[in-house]
Formats: structure tokens, sequence, C-alpha cells
């Protein structure tokens, strides 16, 4: 029998004028926010993925209309960058219109809709399983970050206002514990210290920000190693997806949380913590391809920030599912009731050991910098 949701899904889909029959509709991907599903089409007797459509969540994101506009813009622009450069190894996210000729449709509840074509011959990866997938991942956001470069920043919606406000996101996790709406308090207290053992590091970028040291930028602000999609046949990096988040903001923002997420040495819900350190091999990979392919483009100042925007990224992550434990998980999506708490538990572990690892990161920044600026080209493994 056909669940509720398939059958929403199929509505949704009559909508628009699709290329092919609809084969099979299921949920992919592994996204904390939205749900998404592949469509598979038949088409000349093949059978094909071909579209991915997404039910936006509309908790989070509180102007559907404005955050499609950013993408349209954004991706356009991409698009026509990618044209320019005739760089055949690049691609840009294409947007499904409606019967309508809108980027977005309804289902019978009031929930918002999108299709994308899905990128032939793509695949995403939840952890880099094999040397290179992280440096394809820096070159993929450096090069998103220089492709919009010329993008006027200021004209982006804020999708999700104060997202990398980390003192802000400090502010939120006081309001929680204020509140403690589940009891949950008690249960974190050596949590709750690690975080306030950290305010000022909470406060760094909008203390960098208050100096005027630091460029706005178009930025992703969601840099996490499966929102590239990488090429099935050679593993490289072919189109940076997922352009809910993208907005005004820092640098540092983008290289930080595809280091959190990417050179963990587990994943981010890892619960052994003893298992949980910064991956210098890894860290090395994503800081040169990003480098790379921003360097031209990359300030000094912004080059000096990138190990802060490491940790605090992770930082902020942490306080983020702290906050969300405290509120009842109303935020992320959970597989288990102490989820978000062993989520937050790990980041602020990671935290710490990329105190202890500092001097190497810095250094690794310092040495990848130079390099890129000097037009050391660099290859990692096969690539
Ligand atoms: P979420 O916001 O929930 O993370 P994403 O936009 O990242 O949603 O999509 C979830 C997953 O769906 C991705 O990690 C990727 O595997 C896949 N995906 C999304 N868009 C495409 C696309 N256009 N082509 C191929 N795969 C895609
Ligand atoms: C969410 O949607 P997804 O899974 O790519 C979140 C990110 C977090 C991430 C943690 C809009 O990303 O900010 O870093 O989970 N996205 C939003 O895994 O809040
Ligand atoms: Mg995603």
């Amino acid at each position: 029998m056909m669940s509720k949701r398939t059958k929403t899904i199929l509505q949704v889909l009559d909508q628009y004028d699709l290329n092919g029959q609809i084969v099979s509709v299921a949920p992919y991907g592994q996204g904390h926010i939205n749900d998404t599903y592949l469509v598979t089409v038949s088409r000349f007797g093949k059978e094909e993925p071909a579209y991915v459509i997404q039910r936006i969540n509309k908790k989070v994101f509180s102007n559907v209309e404005l955050l499609m506009q950013n993408i349209t813009r954004v991706s356009a622009h991409i698009r026509k960058k990618i044209k320019l450069a005739n760089d055949p190894r690049w691609e840009a996210l294409t947007l499904v219109l409606s019967k309508q000729g809108s980027a977005f449709s309804f289902d019978d509840n009031g929930d918002y809709w999108r299709i994308y074509l899905f990128v032939k011959n793509s695949r995403t990866y939840n952890s880099p399983e094999k040397d290179g997938l992280l440096y394809e991942s820096g070159l993929a956001y450096g090069k998103f970050s220089e492709m919009l470069n010329d993008f006027p920043a200021q004209e982006l919606y804020e999708t999700i206002p104060k997202f990398h406000d980390t003192e802000a996101r400090m502010l939120q996790l006081y309001e929680a514990l204020h509140e403690d709406r589940m009891h949950r308090k008690q249960k974190i207290l050596s949590e709750i210290d690690f975080a306030i053992k950290h305010e000022n590091d909470a406060s760094y970028f909008n203390m960098m920000r208050e100096q005027g040291a630091l460029p706005i930028r178009v930025t992703h602000n969601d840099t996490k190693l499966n929102n590239v999609l990488f090429d099935v046949r050679t593993d490289k990096a072919k189109c940076v997806i997922d352009l809910d988040t993208v907005m005004p903001g820092l640098l540092a923002f983008d290289y930080g949380d595809a280091v959190r997420f990417g050179a963990n040495t587990v994943a981010e819900d890892e619960k052994d913590l003893e298992k949980c350190h910064i991956n210098l091999h890894r860290f090395k990979e994503y800081t040169v391809g990003f480098l790379v392919c921003n360097s031209k483009t990359i300030t000094q100042n912004e080059i000096d920030t990138l190990p802060m925007g490491a940790k605090i990224m992770t930082l902020e992550s942490g306080i983020r599912f702290l906050t969300d434990y405290l509120n009842g998980d109303v935020y992320f999506k959970t597989k288990y009731p102490d989820h978000n708490l062993d989520r937050a538990r790990n980041q602020f572990a990671l935290v710490a050991d990329m105190e202890i690892n500092w001097d190497k990161m810095r250094k690794i920044v310092v040495d990848a910098a130079k390099d890129a600026k000097n037009g050391v080209r660099a290859y990692w493994g096969n690539f």
C-alpha cells in the first residue's frame, strides 16, 4: 500500500512537467533539516535517477519565497561562471520550475516543496573514507567562494538570521538553560561548564567584524562533506549543493564547518569520545584544496582566522546541539533520545583536541597558504 507521504509527493510531482515515467520515490541522503527523496524515472525503457524532491522545513526557514530567490540567483551566477570558464569539471545545481513557472510548490498541508535535476553520475560521501575526498571538497568550496566573489552579498536574504553568530548561539543556550523545559539541565553540567569557559571564543568573530578586519562574502555556511557531489567514476568533486544557508558571511565559516565535519576522526555523533580527534592528515587535505581554489581572492587576515574558524564552528555546533537537547530536540532530526547530547559532547571533545593540536593546525594553514600563493599546484593521491 502506498504511504501517505508517497501520495503527497506524487501529488506534488504532478505540478511539474517531468521527463519520463515515475518508477519510484525513495528517501535519500542524511540531512538533518529537510526531507529529501530520490525520484527514479523510466525513459526510453531505461530506469535512472532523475530528480531530487525536497520538503523544505518551514519551521527552520520562515520565508521560503526569499530563500528560493537566493538559490535561483546564486545557482544562475555559478552556472554563468562555469560557462565563461568553459570548465567541464564543475556543475551548477538546477532547479526544476513547476508548470506555473515557480521555483517551489505546495502540498495540501501547506508544506513547501522543490525539485532539482539529479546531477548525473553523482554521489555523496558521509565520511572521508579515502584519501583525496576532503581535498576535493576543499576544492569545491574554495571554488564556490571564488565564483561568488563578485556576487553582491548584501543582496542575499538572510535565511536564518545570526546563523553563525556564535555569541548569539551562546545566548540561545543560556535561554534554553534558564527555561530548562525538559528538566535536562542536571545531566549536562560539565558541558555547560565547557561552553562557559569558551565564551571569549564565541565572541571572536563578532569582535573581528566590528574591527572591519574581514570581508563579508557570499558563504555557503553548511559545508559538510555530504553537501558536495562527487563524480561516481572519478571521485572528483563536481557540484556544491544544499544552498539553503547561502548568505553573507565570513570565509572562515565555510572553512571551519567543513573541518569540524570532515576532519573529525569519527562521525559527529560518535559516543566514544576517546575516538574523537582532529585528523591532521584530513585537515591538511581540506586546507590545501580550499586554499588552492581561492588563493587569488583570499586576504591575509582571512588566512589568519582559518584555524579559529575550525575551532569556533565546532564549538558553535556543540552549543547548537546542546541547546536543542535542552529544548526537547525540536530543530535537528534525531534518531534516539540523547542523540543531540551525544553530538554536543562529540563536538566539544573535538574542540578540546583542536586546542591540544593548535600549533600544528596553524602551521598547516600557514604552509598551505604560502604554497597556494606561490602557485604550487597541489594534488592528492591519484587526484
Ligand atoms: P539537507 O538540507 O537535508 O541536507 P540536501 O540538499 O543536502 O538536503 O540533500 C540531501 C542529499 O540528497 C544530499 O546529501 C545528496 O546526497 C542528495 N542530493 C541533493 N541534491 C542533489 C542533486 N541535485 N543531485 C544529486 N543528489 C542530490
Ligand atoms: C544541518 O541540513 P544539514 O544536515 O546539511 C544544519 C547545519 C549543521 C548540521 C550538523 C540549516 O545541516 O547547520 O551544521 O545539520 N543546517 C541548518 O550536521 O541548520
Ligand atoms: Mg545537506
